[in-house]
Protein backbone atom coordinates (compact mmCIF):
# COMPACT_ATOMS: atom_id res chain seq x y z
CA UNK A 1 0.00 0.00 0.00
CA UNK A 2 1.37 3.35 -0.78
CA UNK A 3 0.44 6.98 0.13
CA UNK A 4 0.44 9.99 -1.67
CA UNK A 5 2.62 13.01 -1.19
CA UNK A 6 -0.30 14.96 0.57
CA UNK A 7 -1.04 11.93 2.64
CA UNK A 8 2.22 11.52 4.12
CA UNK A 9 2.56 15.47 4.84
CA UNK A 10 -1.11 15.06 6.68
CA UNK A 11 0.24 12.44 8.70
CA UNK A 12 3.63 14.20 9.53
CA UNK A 13 1.37 16.98 10.25
CA UNK A 14 -0.61 14.92 12.26
CA UNK A 15 2.30 13.03 14.50
CA UNK A 16 3.37 16.97 15.13
CA UNK A 17 0.44 17.81 16.43
CA UNK A 18 -0.37 14.87 18.75
CA UNK A 19 3.35 15.44 19.93
CA UNK A 20 3.15 19.16 20.82
CA UNK A 21 -0.14 18.17 22.44
CA UNK A 22 1.41 15.31 24.54
CA UNK A 23 4.79 17.55 25.80
CA UNK A 24 4.33 19.13 28.91
CA UNK A 25 3.75 23.23 28.52
CA UNK A 26 6.86 24.82 31.03
CA UNK A 27 5.44 26.95 33.30
CA UNK A 28 5.11 30.78 32.86
CA UNK A 29 5.10 31.95 36.13
CA UNK A 30 3.67 35.87 36.31
CA UNK A 31 3.82 37.95 39.69
CA UNK A 32 2.59 40.55 41.65
CA UNK A 33 4.81 42.94 44.51
CA UNK A 34 3.42 44.56 47.34
CA UNK A 35 5.95 46.12 49.48
CA UNK A 36 5.24 45.88 53.50
CA UNK A 37 6.14 48.92 53.67
CA UNK A 38 3.11 50.48 51.81
CA UNK A 39 0.89 48.98 54.83
CA UNK A 40 -2.05 51.29 55.45
CA UNK A 41 -3.25 49.76 58.57
CA UNK A 42 -1.48 47.93 61.53
CA UNK A 43 -1.67 46.63 65.17
CA UNK A 44 0.82 47.09 67.73
CA UNK A 45 0.38 45.40 71.47
CA UNK A 46 4.55 45.34 72.74
CA UNK A 47 7.88 45.41 72.24
CA UNK A 48 9.14 47.56 69.34
CA UNK A 49 6.64 49.82 67.67
CA UNK A 50 5.65 49.13 63.67
CA UNK A 51 7.77 51.25 61.53
CA UNK A 52 9.84 51.32 58.43
CA UNK A 53 13.08 50.44 58.62
CA UNK A 54 15.43 51.68 56.23
CA UNK A 55 17.62 49.17 53.91
CA UNK A 56 19.64 49.30 51.00
CA UNK A 57 19.64 45.50 50.73
CA UNK A 58 15.70 45.49 50.62
CA UNK A 59 12.85 45.63 48.14
CA UNK A 60 12.31 48.97 47.99
CA UNK A 61 14.83 50.10 50.08
CA UNK A 62 12.77 49.64 53.44
CA UNK A 63 11.52 46.57 55.53
CA UNK A 64 8.58 47.17 58.08
CA UNK A 65 9.80 45.99 61.93
CA UNK A 66 8.34 45.77 65.18
CA UNK A 67 5.70 43.01 64.18
CA UNK A 68 7.44 41.33 67.13
CA UNK A 69 4.64 39.97 69.78
CA UNK A 70 1.84 37.40 68.83
CA UNK A 71 -1.39 39.51 67.34
CA UNK A 72 0.57 41.88 66.13
CA UNK A 73 -0.06 43.00 62.27
CA UNK A 74 -0.42 44.92 59.38
CA UNK A 75 -2.37 45.79 56.65
CA UNK A 76 -2.12 46.34 52.65
CA UNK A 77 -4.30 46.31 49.75
CA UNK A 78 -3.26 43.69 46.49
CA UNK A 79 -5.11 43.96 43.02
CA UNK A 80 -4.78 40.61 41.64
CA UNK A 81 -5.26 40.92 37.62
CA UNK A 82 -6.74 37.36 36.80
CA UNK A 83 -9.16 34.71 38.15
CA UNK A 84 -6.08 32.09 39.03
CA UNK A 85 -4.85 30.04 41.61
CA UNK A 86 -2.31 32.20 43.53
CA UNK A 87 1.12 31.04 45.51
CA UNK A 88 1.69 33.59 48.18
CA UNK A 89 6.00 34.14 49.33
CA UNK A 90 7.11 36.85 52.38
CA UNK A 91 10.46 38.13 51.84
CA UNK A 92 11.26 38.66 55.18
CA UNK A 93 14.37 38.73 58.19
CA UNK A 94 14.28 37.31 61.78
CA UNK A 95 16.72 36.64 64.50
CA UNK A 96 19.63 34.01 63.84
CA UNK A 97 18.34 30.24 64.79
CA UNK A 98 14.81 31.59 66.26
CA UNK A 99 11.99 30.04 64.63
CA UNK A 100 8.58 31.74 63.68
CA UNK A 101 5.60 31.50 62.37
CA UNK A 102 3.56 34.50 60.86
CA UNK A 103 -0.03 34.16 59.26
CA UNK A 104 -1.37 35.95 55.77
CA UNK A 105 -5.05 36.41 55.65
CA UNK A 106 -6.89 37.08 52.41
CA UNK A 107 -10.18 39.63 53.08
CA UNK A 108 -12.38 39.80 50.36
CA UNK A 109 -13.89 43.78 50.46
CA UNK A 110 -17.43 42.75 49.87
CA UNK A 111 -18.39 41.34 51.50
CA UNK A 112 -15.80 41.96 54.07
CA UNK A 113 -15.40 38.10 55.58
CA UNK A 114 -11.79 35.76 55.59
CA UNK A 115 -11.33 34.12 52.53
CA UNK A 116 -8.05 32.15 53.20
CA UNK A 117 -4.88 32.00 55.32
CA UNK A 118 -1.95 30.89 54.77
CA UNK A 119 1.10 30.05 57.24
CA UNK A 120 4.68 30.99 56.35
CA UNK A 121 7.13 28.99 59.26
CA UNK A 122 11.16 30.01 59.21
CA UNK A 123 13.87 29.75 60.85
CA UNK A 124 15.71 33.67 61.22
CA UNK A 125 19.45 34.04 59.36
CA UNK A 126 19.59 37.38 61.09
CA UNK A 127 18.38 40.88 60.40
CA UNK A 128 19.15 44.18 59.60
CA UNK A 129 21.57 45.03 56.49
CA UNK A 130 23.55 42.83 55.43
CA UNK A 131 21.77 39.87 56.38
CA UNK A 132 19.91 38.03 54.18
CA UNK A 133 16.61 37.95 53.42
CA UNK A 134 14.57 34.56 53.43
CA UNK A 135 11.88 33.96 50.76
CA UNK A 136 9.17 31.76 53.07
CA UNK A 137 6.23 30.11 50.81
CA UNK A 138 3.00 30.09 52.11
CA UNK A 139 1.76 26.61 53.08
CA UNK A 140 -1.61 26.19 50.54
CA UNK A 141 -2.57 28.16 47.46
CA UNK A 142 -5.51 30.74 46.78
CA UNK A 143 -7.64 30.26 44.31
CA UNK A 144 -8.95 33.61 43.97
CA UNK A 145 -10.80 36.06 41.41
CA UNK A 146 -9.83 39.02 40.09
CA UNK A 147 -10.53 41.92 42.62
CA UNK A 148 -8.90 44.24 45.14
CA UNK A 149 -8.01 42.27 48.15
CA UNK A 150 -6.68 43.21 51.90
CA UNK A 151 -3.94 41.29 52.75
CA UNK A 152 -3.59 41.15 56.78
CA UNK A 153 -0.14 40.02 58.01
CA UNK A 154 -0.03 38.96 61.54
CA UNK A 155 2.68 37.58 63.96
CA UNK A 156 1.75 33.98 65.18
CA UNK A 157 4.75 33.00 67.36
CA UNK A 158 8.27 33.70 68.64
CA UNK A 159 10.67 34.91 66.04
CA UNK A 160 10.42 38.98 65.39
CA UNK A 161 10.14 39.62 61.72
CA UNK A 162 11.60 42.16 59.43
CA UNK A 163 8.78 42.16 56.68
CA UNK A 164 9.87 43.19 53.21
CA UNK A 165 7.73 41.97 50.63
CA UNK A 166 4.46 39.98 49.31
CA UNK A 167 4.69 38.02 46.53
CA UNK A 168 1.65 36.34 44.93
CA UNK A 169 2.34 34.34 41.90
CA UNK A 170 0.54 32.21 39.00
CA UNK A 171 1.36 30.08 36.49
CA UNK A 172 0.42 32.34 33.56
CA UNK A 173 0.97 29.80 30.62
CA UNK A 174 -1.00 30.07 27.41
CA UNK A 175 -3.80 27.29 27.39
CA UNK A 176 -3.07 24.80 24.36
CA UNK A 177 -5.86 23.17 23.59
CA UNK A 178 -6.30 20.36 20.59
CA UNK A 179 -9.60 19.83 19.55
CA UNK A 180 -10.87 16.84 18.13
CA UNK A 181 -12.03 19.52 15.43
CA UNK A 182 -8.50 20.51 14.09
CA UNK A 183 -7.18 16.62 14.35
CA UNK A 184 -10.65 15.86 11.68
CA UNK A 185 -10.21 19.48 9.81
CA UNK A 186 -6.17 17.66 8.69
CA UNK A 187 -8.43 14.68 6.57
CA UNK A 188 -11.09 16.75 5.06
CA1 LIG B 1 5.69 45.34 68.37
CA1 LIG C 1 10.24 46.45 51.02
Amino acid sequence: MSRSPTGLARAAALLILLAAAAAPAAADWAHVDVECESYTNSLNIAGTAIGGYQCFGASGGWMVEGVDSPGEWIELEVTLPQNRVYTDSLALQAPMGFPGIVRLTVYNPDPHGIDFMTYHEFTGAGFGCGNPILWIPGDSTLPLSADTYTIRIEHVEQAATYLDLIRFAWDDTPARVTTLGRVKALYR
